[in-house]
Order: C-alpha cells, then sequence, then structure tokens
C-alpha cells in the first residue's frame, strides 16, 4: 500500500515517520578544509564543489545517520539555490509537463478508491487550531484535493507573486523529469552532504557547532503548536534569505527537504571508505518506521517545519525516507550536474 492509499482510506496522515527525542550536539573541532570557486565548468546558477573526503553520517544524533564513515566524491557542480516556482514553470511551459499532484491517481493502482477519492492532490500541511494543546501523531498531515505545485494549498491558494520560492509538491519523478530537461541529475546523498557540509569538517550544523535561527528556515517554538518564527518565516521564504554555507550555497539547511536520488535504508554501514557512494538497490529501500510503504528516496536538509522537540533534522547528517510517489509543501530539490 502506497502512502497515497493509506492517506485517502485512514483519511489521516502517516507520512514522515519521525522520531521525537531530541538531536544531541555534538561539538565538532576542526577547520574547514577548502572553499569552492566557480569553475568555467559549472552552468550559470551552480556552484564547482571540489572533490574529496569527508566523514557523511553522524553516531551521535539518530540511528539512521549512522554508522557515520569517510567516503569521497568527485567534484561536481551544484544548485547555488533550491529550484524556485519561476525555474519549474519554465519547464512546463517547455515540455508541457503535469506533475504527479496534478494528475488522477491511477484507477489500476488504487482500485478500491471512488472517482472522487482519485481526483488530484497532495499532501498539505495544516496546524492545530489556535489553543488546541493535543493532537494525535502526524495528524497536522492531510491530503488536499487540488493541492500542487501552483497551488500549495489547496486550490484557493497560487503562487502568483512568489517566483523565487522553493517549487514544493514534487515527487520523485517530477524531479527526475525536471533534471532530464535541464540536462543535470539528482544529487546523491553523498554528495548532497558533501556540499551542505560547505568544507566544514565535523560540525553539526552546516555553518559550524550552535544552532541559530538566523542561519536557516526551521521552526522555533514547540512544533506544531507554536512557532515564533525569529527567523521571519511561519512556511516557506524566497530562496537566498538566508546566509550560503562555506560554498556559497543556500539553504542546504531547512526552508524545504531536497530530493536525492539514492534509496533509503536506515545507517550508512557499507559505504565507509567507498568512492562515490550510493544508497542501496531499490529492491532493498526499506524504513521500518514506514512499513507498509515500499522503497523511498532519501530527503536532507530539513524544512520550515523541523524543530527541537520534533524531526530535528536541520543537520548535513540528517535523513529522511520519502515515497517516490507523494510531494508535499515542504519538499522540493535542487540539482547537481557531473564533471
Ligand atoms: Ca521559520
Ligand atoms: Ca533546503
Amino acid at each position: 500500500m502506497t502512502l497515497v492509499s493509506h492517506l485517502i482510506h485512514k483519511f489521516t496522515l502517516i507520512y514522515l515517520a519521525v522520531s521525537l527525542f531530541l538531536g544531541f550536539s555534538t561539538p565538532g573541532n576542526a577547520a574547514p578544509l577548502s572553499s569552492a570557486s566557480s569553475d568555467p565548468s559549472c552552468p550559470e546558477g551552480m556552484v564547482f564543489i571540489p572533490g574529496g573526503t569527508f566523514t557523511i553520517g553522524s553516531d551521535t544524533h539518530y540511528p539512521s545517520e549512522s554508522s557515520a564513515g569517510d567516503v569521497t566524491v568527485d567534484s561536481f557542480c551544484i544548485d547555488r539555490h533550491e529550484v524556485t516556482n519561476a525555474e519549474f514553470r519554465q519547464f512546463v511551459e517547455a515540455t508541457g509537463y503535469k506533475t504527479i499532484a496534478e494528475r488522477p491517481l491511477p484507477k489500476a493502482e488504487f482500485p478500491d478508491l471512488t472517482d472522487e477519492q482519485l481526483q488530484p492532490g497532495s499532501i498539505v500541511f495544516q496546524p492545530p487550531s489556535e489553543g488546541i494543546q493535543q493532537i494525535a501523531y502526524l495528524s497536522w498531515w492531510h491530503w488536499v484535493v487540488g493541492a500542487n505545485w501552483q497551488h500549495p494549498y489547496g486550490p484557493d491558494s497560487s503562487i502568483v507573486g512568489k517566483d523565487n520560492y522553493p517549487v514544493v509538491h514534487i515527487a520523485y519523478d517530477d524531479a527526475v523529469a525536471y533534471a532530464k530537461w535541464a540536462g543535470k541529475s539528482l544529487p546523491t546523498e553523498a554528495q548532497w552532504e558533501n556540499a551542505a557540509r560547505g568544507g566544514l569538517k565535523d560540525k553539526e550544523f552546516s555553518w559550524g557547532d550552535s544552532y541559530s535561527a538566523k542561519k536557516a528556515n526551521t521552526w522555533q517554538g514547540l512544533f506544531p503548536f507554536f512557532n515564533r518564527k525569529e527567523d521571519g518565516y511561519l512556511g516557506p521564504a524566497p530562496v537566498e534569505s538566508f546566509p550560503p554555507n562555506g560554498y556559497g550555497l543556500y539553504d542546504m539547511t531547512g526552508n524545504v527537504w531536497e530530493l536525492t536520488s539514492d534509496w533509503y535504508r536506515v545507517g550508512h554501514d557499507g559505504k565507509s571508505h567507498s568512492l562515490n557512494p550510493l544508497g542501496p538497490d531499490r529492491a532493498e529501500s526499506f524504513d521500518p518506521k514506514k512499513p507498509t510503504e515500499g522503497a523511498m528516496h532519501v530527503i536532507k536538509g530539513g524544512s520550515y517545519l523541523c524543530a527541537k522537540n520534533y524531526c530535528s533534522r536541520y543537520r548535513p547528517a540528517a535523513r529522511e525516507s520519502q515515497a517516490p510517489d507523494t510531494g508535499t509543501t515542504h519538499i522540493g530539490f535542487r540539482l547537481v550536474k557531473n564533471l
């Protein structure tokens, strides 16, 4: 059973199965390894990331991030910011592409659903009503008919005036279609994490060792009830609203989660000392927190919904799993060009 069918059947969202415990702080003590430079082989809007060895994962946070190990990646180029609504619109206008959220659910895959339930839609974050202080686990996610990249919160919402916001409600195949059109690819998890670390070694965050609301768009306060909005944003922010990391990349922490090409399994076992590591094969992809959902991809970086009390995944090592057929209001992507 996929996520979508599960949602529609149960009317309760099981989406990001996240841990409720806090993230732990791990002081690092190393200096920057190197800094990125412009490179003529990188297209406009992309940043050159020098190849090298870095430590992927963490042994002091969520179990899904261990075992940490040294891996090596070749040089590559990566988008300076998350793919924006304006950029995605160019692709749609050039190709006529319809995202998965804009297509009716296939009857063959969901034979038990009525025509009404097969209507196009996507998964939207809806916070509890004001004053409510208890809520069922994960019940802040709702299937909304008519929600898609052009209408992020449903048919009455729009992205007019939001050209430079990250595109959302992008499922994996949508990102792959965009990448093919753009002549680029989705990053592997190793590429993404290396880029997110910004040349720092053994640091908890992409800027150093201490959390800061001023460094990235996350959630300050008790999720999902209270957001103090100390970073200025309740929802997504326009790309490049926060300082770049050491490689000149924006929003590698927070704003929206970013898809990678790796299939998900808990942990990094087997990757240590490898060159350009990939995730497991699709057949081996599994997340025990979501046992009915089959193979899933790794997403990275956390989002504007990540808070200290819940999903403290606004760190380069952090990772989550995401069903390939499903987007949400807080998942987007950026691309790489392999050299
Ligand atoms: Ca925020
Ligand atoms: Ca991001």
